[in-house]
C-alpha cells in the first residue's frame, strides 16, 4: 500500500475516532500450560493486572490457561517464534535442549526453598543467556513445590518402584524410572487426569500443588514425602515484542515481572501447606519415606547428578560451584 493511501485511512480511521485507541493498544497472548486454578496460573493473572494498571491498559496482554493456546512442550518454541507473545513453561522438560535446563530437576541438590533460590541466581545469568539465543527474554521463574512420590501402592524401597507405570517429565524423571527399573511413560501435566484413570500411570513425582489440583487421590493412595528436587516454570516474553515496547511500558513489565517472582516463590511454600491437607483431606496417606527409600534414591539421585554433570561440560560444573559457595 502506498503512503499516501495509508495516510488516507488513518485520517478516515481519526475521523470515526478510534485510531488513537488502536494505534496505543498493544495486545499479546499469554500462553500456559496449567489449569487456571494453579498458582502459577494465579500469580501469571496477578502479573497481567499489574501490567494494564502500570501501563494504563496501554499493554493487554491476554492469559491462556491449561494448555489452551499451546501445549506445554510448543509454548517455549512458540515464545520464539512470536506464534505467542509471552509464554509459561517447565523448564526441567527441556533439559534436552541444554542441560542448564535441568539443573532444578536434579535429586536432592537443594533442601528447602531457600536453597532453590539460591540455586536459581546461580542458574539464571546462563538460562538468560540461551533463552536470549532463542529470541526471548526471561520475565521470571516460579518454583513448583518439592517433589514428592504418589503411588497406588505402598513404596517401601526403591525395588518397589520396579515395574511401575511412571510418569515422568524430564529427561532425568524418565532417567530416574529406567534406573529404578519402573515403565517410564511421558504425560502432561494436563493430561494427568486421564492417565491415571485409564491406568495408563500408576505412580509419579509431582508436587502437592500438582496433586491437588488434579485430584490425584481419586487414583493413588499413597504420598512420600522425599522432596527430591524443587523445580521452576519460567515466563518468557518474545525479544522483538519486548523489543517494540515504549520505555515506560517496557518498566513496567520487568517491574511487573520482579513483583510476580517475589510473590510467586511466597504462594509456591503456602500452596504446599495447604495442599497436603488437601491430598490428606481426600484420603490420600501422607507418609515419611523409609530410611531405605531415601538410601535408594540417593544413589540413584548421585547417578543422574553425575551424568548431568558429564554432559554439561564447564557450564554445568561453574554453576553447581556457584551454588555451593552461595550456600556458605
Ligand atoms: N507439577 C508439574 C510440574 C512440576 C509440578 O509440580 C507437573 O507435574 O507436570
Amino acid at each position: 500500500m502506498k503512503r499516501r493511501d495509508l495516510c488516507a485511512i488513518a485520517a478516515l480511521a481519526a475521523g470515526l475516532g478510534f485510531v488513537s485507541q488502536a494505534a496505543a493498544q498493544t495486545k499479546w497472548d499469554f500462553a500456559t500450560a496449567y489449569p487456571a486454578i494453579n498458582f502459577h496460573s494465579k500469580n501469571n493473572e496477578q502479573f497481567v493486572k499489574d501490567v494494564a494498571a502500570a501501563t494504563g491498559g496501554s499493554l493487554q496482554i491476554t492469559p491462556h490457561f491449561g494448555a489452551s493456546l499451546f501445549k506445554m512442550p510448543e509454548i517455549k518454541r512458540a515464545v520464539q517464534t512470536g506464534n505467542a507473545q509471552m509464554g509459561e513453561f517447565f523448564l526441567v522438560s527441556f533439559q534436552n535442549e541444554a542441560q542448564m535446563f535441568g539443573l532444578d530437576g536434579l535429586p536432592f541438590l537443594v533442601k528447602n526453598y531457600s536453597e532453590a533460590f539460591k540455586l536459581y541466581q546461580a542458574q539464571k545469568p546462563y538460562l538468560e543467556k540461551i533463552l536470549e539465543k532463542q529470541g526471548q527474554k526471561l520475565l521470571y521463574a516460579v518454583a513448583w513445590p518439592p517433589q514428592n512420590i504418589y503411588s497406588n501402592k505402598p513404596i517401601n524401597s526403591v525395588a518397589d518402584l520396579k515395574g511401575l507405570k511412571w510418569r515422568v517429565y524430564s529427561p532425568t524423571t524418565a532417567r530416574i524410572g529406567e534406573l529404578v527399573g519402573a515403565q517410564p511413560v511421558t504425560i502432561q501435566e494436563a493430561e494427568l487426569s486421564q492417565a491415571l484413570a485409564t491406568g495408563v500411570i500408576e505412580g509419579l513425582i509431582t508436587s502437592s500443588a500438582t496433586g491437588a489440583d488434579n485430584k490425584l487421590y481419586e487414583n493413588l493412595k499413597y504420598f512420600y514425602q522425599v522432596q527430591a528436587w524443587i523445580p521452576k516454570n519460567a515466563v518468557t516474553v518474545n525479544a522483538k515484542a519486548f523489543n517494540a515496547l515504549g520505555k515506560a511500558q517496557q518498566d513496567a513489565v520487568l517491574k511487573a515481572a520482579q513483583e510476580a517472582e517475589q510473590r510467586g516463590w511466597k504462594a509456591s511454600e503456602e500452596v504446599n501447606t495447604r495442599s497436603i491437607e488437601v491430598l490428606r483431606q481426600g484420603g490420600m496417606k501422607i507418609e515419611q519415606p523409609s530410611a531405605e527409600l531415601m538410601a535408594g534414591l540417593a544413589k540413584v539421585g548421585d547417578v543422574v547428578v553425575k551424568e548431568w554433570v558429564e554432559k554439561a561440560g564447564p557450564d554445568g560444573k561453574a554453576v553447581l560451584a556457584a551454588f555451593e559457595a552461595s550456600k556458605k
